[in-house]
């Protein structure tokens, strides 16, 4: 009788992509680090986006950008469509936000990163970059707990409820925009706090299943790339997210026909928007409440990433000292 455990090839592929996703998180934010703080949005962007593609394609992989920064004609880097990877491997989605927080970065303020997810072919939803309507909460909870539609008081006292407190125990996080206003009235109503965030609502949704930031609940309107990336996460970690696509336009609703939207008004499930197994990786750009941001030393660059697999839900945090930084140096 033999004893040796079958392992897929597939699989076996993807546990070591785990890892080299890192080193592609870590290049990004290494070098829009380097801009932290110098009031220079696009610059830092584009620093994090050459690092991000030089990496990814060194990767043994087949990729497909179906998240990025934007359509070919207007981005030339990193477009949605653009294949990345030397094509020794699988066949592969990948989204990307190289710099997650431009602004974030540009004023040294906390909370940007550099973040990926990668699945299999074809199991990425292609999310034009509209805004997206979005409602998530952690693991734990029955299915059912939260519904986009509801009313926010609604969301919050059922959440509560499941939770087993009184909904002055909730915490909720929104980006602070004044087409939040009714929200954040609604959850402040029911006796709840309100968590208010400038940039970066991809950790904002993460925070929501991370025990330690205090966070129950993301409500609110963000960016719909971004709620892709968020749905990754927790596809991995565990947790609920519903979603909705904000196509207002025609313009817009013309041009999410085009990458495959079918129906405009289509209520998003993580499983929707991440139809496979999935990786998702970020790294720390400036210190935020999810991780720490790239420290410069003398002689030495430190980096922390969080890198997630779906299959098994195993989350590694990677502290990395990197002492060969005259490689980061030439990005
Ligand atoms: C969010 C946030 C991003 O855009 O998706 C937000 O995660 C939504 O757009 O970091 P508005 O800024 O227009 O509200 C960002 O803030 C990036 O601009």
């Amino acid at each position: 009788m033999s004893t040796s455990i079958t392992v897929q090839p597939s699989l076996a592929i993807e546990r070591v992509l785990t890892i080299e996703i890192v080193r592609v998180t870590e290049r990004a934010a290494v070098a829009a680090a380097r801009l932290r703080g110098r009031g220079h949005e696009k610059a830092a962007d584009q620093a994090a986006v050459d690092a991000m593609r030089r990496e990814l394609n060194n990767l043994p992989i087949d990729g497909t950008v179906v998240i990025g920064e934007g359509e070919m004609d207007e981005a030339p880097m990193l477009f949605i469509g653009e294949k990345v990877g030397n094509k020794s491997g699988p066949k592969v989605d990948i989204a990307v936000d190289p710099l997650e927080g431009t602004t974030l970065c540009a004023k040294n303020m906390p909370g940007a990163i550099a973040t990926l997810a990668m699945a299999e072919s074809g199991t990425l939803l292609h999310a034009p970059d509209v805004y997206m309507d979005k409602i998530a909460i952690g693991p734990g909870y029955p299915k059912g707990t939260i519904d986009l539609d509801a009313p926010a008081d609604e969301n919050i006292r059922n959440l509560a409820k499941a939770k087993g407190v009184k909904p002055e125990n909730i915490t909720a996080i929104l980006l602070d925009r004044p087409r939040h206003a009714d929200i954040i009235a609604a959850v402040r109503k029911t006796g709840a706090a309100v968590s208010l965030i400038t940039d970066g609502d991809v950790a904002g949704v993460i925070h929501c299943a991370e025990m330690r930031t205090g966070i129950d609940i993301y409500l609110g309107i963000g960016g719909a790339p971004e709620g892709v990336l968020a749905a990754a996460a927790l596809r991995c970690i565990g947790g609920q997210m519903q979603c909705r696509l904000l196509l207002d336009t025609e313009e817009k609703r013309e041009r999410s026909r085009k990458m495959g939207i079918k129906d405009p008004r289509k209520k998003y499930e993580i499983e929707d928007m991440v139809r496979g197994d999935c990786l998702f990786a970020a790294t720390g750009v400036t210190t935020g409440a999810m991780l720490s941001g790239v420290r410069f030393a003398k002689d030495m660059i430190e980096t922390e990433t969080v890198v997630m697999r779906s299959i098994t839900g195993t989350v590694r945090w990677i502290k990395a000292e990197h002492r060969q930084f005259e490689k980061f140096h030439l990005d």
